[in-house]
Order: structure tokens, then sequence, then C-alpha cells
């Protein structure tokens, strides 16, 4: 999450004592489509049981989860805010994600239909995941990997990448998978900082059409003085070359075709560590947010089994994201196995061979389910309504948002052109930090309002404040705030307790500080605004960046919109816009600018009109297509850039300064 800047806790001075101004006014609604409604897995009772017995709602959800010790207590609380969820219960997570499925007679299920930008793809059955998982397990204790060791996951969007994170799970092993396009100072930087023992890679991955290097990255990263890694287990890809350090560098496949098939699973504690991921701020190191499994895996599964209304028997499930992002983690590792689902794993690019790809897998599996963020839902319209209309989509019955807040006419397009106008969409709030969905519809129970996640899920709590920490009422805006614990909140960040502290839990005493604004409507439905850290100020009001490039996007001349507040003498911060046109809109028209500045001038009210906007032919994103508006905001104050290195292609920036003209 590059845009988290939460741990400076600075923006005090941004966001004043003004609330978010409640400017977008949105009143299209969706009811479920009544056949799911009729079937669905959860029902509006789920609101009403979580409220009354909120800690005996999520004691049944465990019960999803085969434990070799049932726990007996729900939440120890006693030292807030660091949970212990059902502590006293021991499982072991990978075998709740593969043998318990095997055992149940559903081994010839597939888990995992693995489709390679290339165009190979392979099956793997339930019970072949369990042989591999097993493999790679003794694997692992050969090299040494013992119960709470650390082991670094650097890989491409294979299946191996999956079978590594439940191999670390089934020997105790914490993973920290760390995104497959990050630099060698990246990695060394959360090897170093996790202590990680073993990393796993291959040679390099299939990108837009060619193999692409991982291993060269690794090598430069494990090599620097003080490395804790002792050894580096290679997946062969692609098949290219790559150095070779003896007796440091292992082959996947020579040391997992040794070993045996069978391993027995050991019965950890609940609060076991299961993961560390990264999150990037935009100063200091990156935030080692910790995991732990019987809390975690509880709330994963059962929101994927709610949110998705998976039906593992007949669903096909496809998540977009990549695993090294918490997407991946919660919504094709860990969620999607515990339940038992069949998916789909894609390797590559939506645009390689061709802008179809993705719905020519969506056809060529019967996808049911699609999870995916709106910054490629916003590339999708970009390149035209004609390209999904040429592949059968009429297996979906549900799809998904993640990552951002989606904009209304991105909303309205993924239903109309993916979802043949009856799909429900569910927009999913929710963070690294939280490890699994918080705030969402859910499909069969509620009627959806494009723009908005909504409701917090059944037993979760969340509202929105104002600066002094008071609820705000419907129609006021704010921070976003979870007022009670969770049973897959992160644990702490690895290594430094007062950092936790002072990120998320000192601005408001006792409440969980999301670091989003946040307002809600009329009817009590959250609204999502954007990081706090991006809201602007203009002339004492607070705007949000989320709302103006929602205006702007629905303006038929705009696919996207970043939009900054940049110093300003006379209002304090003015808005700045770049925004990409779509096909036939030209970059020079002068009145173009003008018709735009307008458009949101009437949508939101003349407060809102930005200042300059700027024809951009491409936006800086992370790697889970998050827009990095630091960065833009650098631009605008003739700035030299930040940090670039979680940029999916630093070469934008570059772009974009040589096409800028110069400040007013
Ligand atoms: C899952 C994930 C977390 C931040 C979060 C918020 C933004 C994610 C969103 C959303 C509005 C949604 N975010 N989902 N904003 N609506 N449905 O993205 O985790 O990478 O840690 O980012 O992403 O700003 O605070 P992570």
């Amino acid at each position: 999450m590059a845009l988290d800047t939460t741990d400076t806790l600075g923006m005090g001075d941004v966001v004043s004592n003004e609330s978010l101004a409640n400017l977008l006014k949105e009143e299209r609604r969706f009811a479920p489509p009544a056949d799911l409604a009729a079937n669905a897995n959860v029902t509006a009772e789920a609101y009403e049981q979580a409220k009354a017995d909120r800690l005996g709602f999520w004691a049944e959800q465990a019960r999803r989860l085969t434990w070799a010790t049932e726990p007996t207590e729900t939440l120890d609380w006693s030292n807030p805010p660091f949970a212990k969820w059902f502590a006293d219960g021991k499982l072991n997570v990978a075998y709740n994600c593969v043998d318990r499925h095997v055992e149940a007679g559903n081994g010839d299920r597939v888990a995992i239909h693995f489709e390679g930008e290339p165009g190979d793809s392979r099956a793997i059955t339930y019970a072949e995941l369990k042989d591999e998982v097993s493999r790679a397990a003794n694997a692992l204790t050969e090299l040494g990997v013992q119960q709470g060791d650390r082991v670094a996951v650097y890989l491409p969007m294979i299946p191996e990448a999956v079978i590594s994170m439940l191999a670390c799970a089934r020997i105790g092993a914490a993973h920290s998978v760390v995104f497959g396009g990050f630099s060698a100072d990246a990695i060394a930087k959360r090897v170093a900082d996790a202590d990680a023992k073993v990393v796993i890679t291959s040679d390099g991955g299939y990108r837009r059409g060619k193999p692409a290097a991982l291993k060269p990255a690794v090598d430069d990263a494990v090599s620097r003085e003080g490395s804790s890694v002792e050894h580096v287990l290679v997946v062969r890809r692609t098949g290219q070359d790559v150095a070779w350090t003896e007796g440091r560098d292992v082959w996947w496949h020579e040391l997992t075709e040794r070993q045996s098939a069978e391993h027995t699973p050991e019965a950890f504690d609940a609060e076991n560590p299961l993961f560390i991921l990264y999150t990037s701020g935009t100063t200091g190191k990156p935030k080692g947010i910790l995991h732990t499994s019987g809390g975690y895996l509880t709330q994963a599964a059962y929101t994927h089994h709610a949110v998705f209304d998976l039906k593992p028997e007949t669903d096909v499930y496809w998540c977009t994201a990549d695993i090294g992002w918490v997407t991946g983690h919660s919504y094709i590792t860990y969620g999607p196995l515990a339940n038992g689902a069949t998916q789909v794993m894609y390797e590559g690019t939506p645009d390689t061979p061709h802008q179809g790809r993705f719905w020519e897998i969506v056809q060529k599996y019967g996808v049911t389910i699609l999870y995916t963020a709106p910054t490629a839902i916003r590339t999708f319209m970009k390149w035209g309504d004609d390209i999904p209309a040429k592949f059968d989509l009429s297996s979906l019955r549900v799809l998904g948002s993640v990552g951002e807040p989606i904009n209304p006419e991105a909303w309205m397009w993924y239903r109309k052109n993916i979802g043949a106008d009856t799909c429900p969409i569910v927009d999913t709030w929710w963070q690294t930090e939280t490890g699994a969905m918080m705030i969402s519809p859910l499909p069969g129970v509620t009627e959806t309002k494009p723009g908005s996640a909504q409701r917090a899920l059944p037993g979760i709590s969340a509202t929105v404040v104002d600066d002094e920490a008071r609820e705000v009422p419907d129609g006021g805006g704010g921070y976003l705030v979870l007022t009670e614990p969770w049973p897959s909140m992160l644990r702490t960040i690895w290594g430094d307790d007062q950092r936790f502290l002072d990120t998320y839990w000192s601005r408001f005493e006792g409440k969980y500080f999301a670091g989003d604004g946040a307002k809600k409507d009329d009817d009590g439905d959250i609204w999502l605004l954007g990081r706090v850290d991006d809201v602007m100020l203009v002339s004492g009001h607070n705007i949000s960046t989320t709302e103006v490039e929602s205006a702007l996007v629905s303006h038929p001349s705009v696919a996207e919109a970043a939009v900054v507040g940049a110093a300003d003498e006379t209002t304090g911060q003015a808005i700045v816009a770049f925004v990409i046109l779509r096909g036939t809109a030209n970059a020079d028209d002068e009145g173009l600018v003008a018709d735009l500045r307008n458009h949101v001038g009437t949508t939101l009210g003349p407060i809102a009109k930005p200042k300059r906007i700027l024809p951009v032919a491409e936006l800086p994103k992370t790697r889970s297509g998050k827009i990095m508006r630091r960065l833009l905001r650098d631009v605008a104050e003739n700035r030299e850039l930040g940090d670039v290195t979680t940029l999916t292609d630093s070469s934008v920036m570059d772009l974009i300064q040589t096409k800028l003209p110069a400040a007013p």
C-alpha cells in the first residue's frame, strides 16, 4: 500500500475540523437477483445474529475450520490492542486448505486452473496439491526451516507461489511474500527485517509476452553483507540462464522430486505467526504486518464464503490479484482453499497477447465469480466495450472490486459490460492490516449503490468519526475507524510494537485508525473517500480526491483521473487533475479542458472545480493498482520526486514530467 503515510500522523494539518464535504449524490440502486437471494449462503439474519453476540458469532465461524484442539476461548483482549483470538485452539492451516478436502472425498476436484501467459495451462486437483505441498514442506525441512522461522517468497504468479505459502504454513514457518516486480533493494530490506533463512524464487516469469528474470534480483539481495539467507530455492519457469551459487542455490524440482509426498501436518497454536507482509510507507522503512493463524483463517474463509456466495461444488472463482498483494494472500491462497473452491490463477498481464485475454479466460473456464480492481476496470473501459462483447461471459454471477474506491461510472460499466446488467457487485473495503474484508455488500442481501462499500460485514464494527473522535451522524464525513477487534486483525508490526501503537491506535483512543477518509450517506451507508493524506483543503473545505476523480470519470471523454491538492497562495491548496482521455478525445483541445472543469462544477459544486487539468498518457501506480498521488503532488508542486521504488513502471513519471507545461 504505497499510499500509506499514516505513521507520520501529520494529517492533522491537512484534515482540519471541517469534515469532508459531502459532494457526490448517487441515487442509483440495484436489488440482488431474486434467485441469488433465495439461495444465498448468508442472509440478513447474520447481521442480527452477530449484533446480538459478536464473539459467539465468530466462535461459530471458527467451526468452519478443522481444529486439532477446539478453542474454548474466543477473544483475549486483556492487553489491548494486542489481540489473541481462539488462543487455546490448535490447528494446521495447510491441512485446512488442502488435506481435509481430500479426506472429505473431494481429492479429484480441481483446486487451481493455472493459465500461463504464453498459453500453457495446468489443472491441479486437491489430491495433487496435497502431494505438492507435502513434498515442499519436506523440502523446506531438509533445508533446515523450522517452526517459527521466516521464508521469503519472490515468485511470479505460478502455482508454486501458493504451494510455497502452504508449505511454510504446514511446518509452522511464516512466509514473507515480496512482489515479483520489486527491486533487489526492496528484497534485501524485507529479508533483513524478517531475518529470513530461505528465499524461494524462480529463474523468471512471463510478462507482456517475454520472459522476465527474477533470480538476479535475489542474487543481488542475498549477497549483501550480513544476509541471513542460507538457501535460495529456485523454481524453473522460463528456462532462462541463471547464475548459480553452489551450496546456497537449490533447484526446486530437484529437491522436491526426491521428497516423500507424505507429510504429517503438526498442529500449531492459533496465534502461531502465519505471514508477514510489508506495506510500503512513503517514509521510513516498510511496515511488516504480522498475521497469525486461527483468527486470520476464520475470517478469510468466512468472508470468502459470505461475500462471494461461494458454492464450492459448482463455482469457478477467479481473483486477478498478484500473490504479492494481501488480496492474493487472503483471496487466492487462504480463503478460497480453506473453502475448497475451484479457482483460476493467471500468470500474466490483461493485454497479452490481446486486450480480450481476461474475457477469453472467463469463457474458457466458465468463471462464475470474478474479483478484480478498479484500476483494471477503468483500463477495460478505456479499451472499449466491444472487447468483452466478443466473449461469452454468461457464466458470471458475482463481481467483486478491491483496492481503491470504485468510481460510480466504472461500477456501472463493470455491471453492464461484464455482469450482463444482472450480477451483483461487491465493493470490498479492507487493508493488509485488516487481513480480510471488513466493509462490503452481501450479494444476496444488499441493495447496492454504485461506488459505495456500504456496510460493515456481520461481526465487524466500523464507523466514521470527526476530529474529536465523535461518531458523525448520517450524512456526515470524517475518518473511518474500526471500533471492535476482529479475528484477522494484524497482531503487530513485526519487531516494532511501538510503531504499531503509534500508527493505528494513537489517533483515536481505543479505536483502530484506518487512514481512510469516509462519509455516511442518509441511510448510514459508508462511502470511502481515499487516503486521509490525499484529502485536499481548498479555501477551508476538505475535498476528497475520490469524489473529484469520479466526477471526471463520469465525463464521456475521460477514462481515468488522478487528483491532487497542490500548494496555492490564495486557496491554501488548489485542485490539480491528471486525466487519461478516452480514444477519440484530443489532449490539445482547450475547449475540452474547460468543458471538464465545468462538468466537475455542475456535478459536485464550484468549489471542486480543478484549477488545472493535465491530459497524460499514463498514471503512476503501485503493483496493486493504486494511484500514487504523492508523486503527482511532487510534479504539481514542481518538487523533486520522492521514492518511486514501489511503482510498477517508473518511466511513467518521466513521461508525465516531460509532457507538463510549466506551472502558471
Ligand atoms: C485490500 C487492499 C488498503 C487501502 C485502504 C483503502 C484502499 C482498498 C478499497 C479501498 C475504497 C475499497 N482500499 N479497498 N478504498 N474502497 N473497496 O487493498 O489492501 O493494499 O493494504 O490497501 O486501499 O485506502 O486503506 P492494501
